[in-house]
């Protein structure tokens, strides 16, 4: 892609990464207290150090390596950045990094020691949340370089879809800046004010849905540049072509629709809500699942075609005939099969009764480390190891295409132990979010101690992996080889069917999205507002 657009992206890339150093190492501080076998130096707290963590792996690495990353996508596919599009993607960037160190300061200050998910009752210092609204703006205005470029796109193409890695990343900032609105609202209208000191209490319970209306697209958006890369780039990597373009655009839109209208599942134990809401968003839940299920068909199929074309024959042999030397494609692929029972997890959690068992536990914990932490980052790094050296003008050797699928079997085994053993532990009741001392030293705790040692043990080799991927970071960014790095964009398929223009249609799209938020929260809201006891009372109101 264009240098300039190189730059922008990379920008992007690296604060991700320097998050992932500082956050993974607060990642292994966190497993080794929780063994109760070490305590913290210098008076540093468990939370103060498990919200670094859980801010800068899952809201700053995520955030930034995903803007980067589409906008090169974009810039790839679309064509180079005009000279808006550009100005606005730096723009977003440099607000997006001053909020980022903002927040961080406060972090590191112990004045915001409030976990990722930062709702009411815990409360941080102003700052804190003004930092968080500058990344929120900033990831809007770098959004709008994305849509400038579409836009521009369309014009140019009258007629014609626009290019499916555009396409996807566009529904991807069109999720993000609906899904913002909610968390928004919440840091505007409550937490500021609060914090400020301009308002005595405000409504835990209106913050946590407002939290939880932002929170679950949230993941999704995580998620989706992992199926970017599923869809659109695998392919190309090991030969073959995509499946149908048109099942990959149907997918991400039937993700915009029902990412959003589904937080309740976050809150299924949570009094003030109406029963009948939650049923109808764990009924909305389970819609969200069949874009994942489209996308596994999909993946099977392109791989069994691709196996076939090189003469596999029987169910499975066109196992044998994918590139497992090339990392590019390994490092994913991992992440592919971890999916399986990660998503497995979500169908287990989205289902209202074995919720009650498992809500507030570790075992939450344990599913999202393998959805986020490796079928998500895995393939992010995945793209990272063409990617950086396309962006860096340099190429991925063969000895770091070694180290880098060493890199992906460690941090598998090194989360097959430490996420085996909190799916474990939360079954039996052993609670997220808790400091050794705070229950990991009662007696009834015992039981747990031998899978709080486990997760140390995986903890530590996880960071092993860390250290591995950030090598192999820092190589390809800065001492690699200098060469052409492919940006790999597969074809589709010649069998597959033509994309239909309502695909591309987004005012079909976005009204049956305004329609569905508003069936799913307006009565609730309605009603936690009428019933929202006088303040005087206190009770839901801190
Ligand atoms: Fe989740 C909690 C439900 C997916 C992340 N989730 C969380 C939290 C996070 C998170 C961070 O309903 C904790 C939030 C907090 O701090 O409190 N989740 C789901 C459901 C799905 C799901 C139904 N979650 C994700 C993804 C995440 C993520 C993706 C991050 C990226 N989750 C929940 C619920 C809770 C929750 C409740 C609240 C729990 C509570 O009580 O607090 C679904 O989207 C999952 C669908 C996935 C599939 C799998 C498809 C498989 C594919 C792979 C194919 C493989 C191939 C290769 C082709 C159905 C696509 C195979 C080759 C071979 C040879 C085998």
């Amino acid at each position: 892609i264009d240098k300039k657009d190189a730059a922008l992206a990379m920008a992007h890339i690296y604060v991700g990464f320097a998050a992932l150093a500082l956050g993974g190492f607060a990642g292994l501080l966190q497993v080794l207290v929780r063994s109760g076998r070490f305590t913290l130096p210098a008076g540093i707290g468990y939370y103060q150090v498990l919200t670094v963590h859980g801010v800068l792996l899952g809201l700053v690495l995520t955030t930034f390596f995903i803007l980067g990353f589409q906008h090169a996508a974009i810039s790839r596919t679309a064509g180079t950045y005009s000279g808006k599009s550009r100005f606005m993607g730096w723009l977003g960037f440099w607000v997006m990094l001053l909020g980022t160190t903002m927040a961080a300061v406060m972090i590191l200050l112990n004045e915001a020691t409030v976990l990722y998910t930062f709702y009411a009752p815990l409360k941080a210092h102003w700052i804190f949340y003004l930092g968080l609204t500058f990344v929120v703006v900033g990831s809007w205005l770098g959004g709008a370089g994305m849509i400038m470029k579409y836009i521009s796109w369309r014009k140019e193409h009258p007629g014609q879809p626009g290019p499916l890695l555009t396409f996807m990343s566009i529904i991807n900032t069109v999720l993000w800046i609906v899904a913002t609105i909610g968390v928004a609202g919440t840091v505007l209208f409550q937490l500021l004010p609060w914090s400020l000191g301009l308002v005595d209490r405000v409504d835990v319970l209106v913050s946590r849905t407002l939290f939880w209306y932002f929170g679950h697209p949230l993941v999704y958006f995580w998620l989706l540049p992992a199926y970017m890369a599923w869809y659109v780039i695998i392919p190309k990597i090991i030969g073959g072509k995509i499946f149908s373009d048109s099942l990959a655009r149907l997918s991400f839109i039937l993700f915009l629709l029902f990412s959003i209208p589904v937080g309740f599942h976050h809150q299924l134990v949570e009094p003030g809500i109406d029963a009948y809401w939650k049923f109808l968003q764990v009924t909305l839940t389970f819609m969200v699942v069949i874009p994942s299920l489209m996308t596994a068909f999909s993946l099977f199929a392109t791989f069994e075609m691709y196996g076939r074309s090189k003469g596999a024959t029987g169910l499975f042999g066109w196992f044998k005939k994918l590139p497992w030397g090339d990392a590019r494609f390994t490092v994913p692929f991992i992440g592919m099969v971890a999916f399986i029972p990660a998503g497995a997890g979500g169908l287990i959690n989205a289902s209202n009764q074995m919720n009650q068992v498992v809500h507030n536990t570790i075992w939450v914990t344990g599913h999202f480390h393998l959805t986020l932490a490796t079928s998500v980052v895995l393939t992010f790094f995945g793209i990272a190891y063409w990617l950086v050296p396309h962006l860096t003008g340099r190429i991925l050797t063969k000895a770091m295409n070694k180290l880098a699928i060493v890199q992906a079997i460690v941090w598998a085994v090194g989360m097959s132990i430490m996420s085996g053993a909190m799916h474990a532990v939360g079954l039996l009741g052993a609670p997220r979010r808790s400091s050794y001392s705070t229950y990991g030293d009662a007696p009834q705790a015992l039981d747990w101690i031998p899978y709080q040692i486990a997760q140390a043990i995986g903890g530590t080799i996880l960071f092993m992996g860390i250290i591995l991927v950030l090598y192999i970071f820092i190589n390809l960014a800065f001492f690699a080889p200098k060469g052409e790095e492919e940006f790999p964009v597969g074809e589709t398929a010649d069998t597959a069917e033509r994309t239909p223009m309502a695909l591309e249609n987004w005012r079909i799209w976005l009204t049956i999205l305004a329609a569905l938020i508003l069936v799913a929260y307006t009565v609730p809201f309605i009603d936690m507002i009428q019933n929202a006891p006088p303040a005087s009372k206190g009770y839901r109101m801190w």
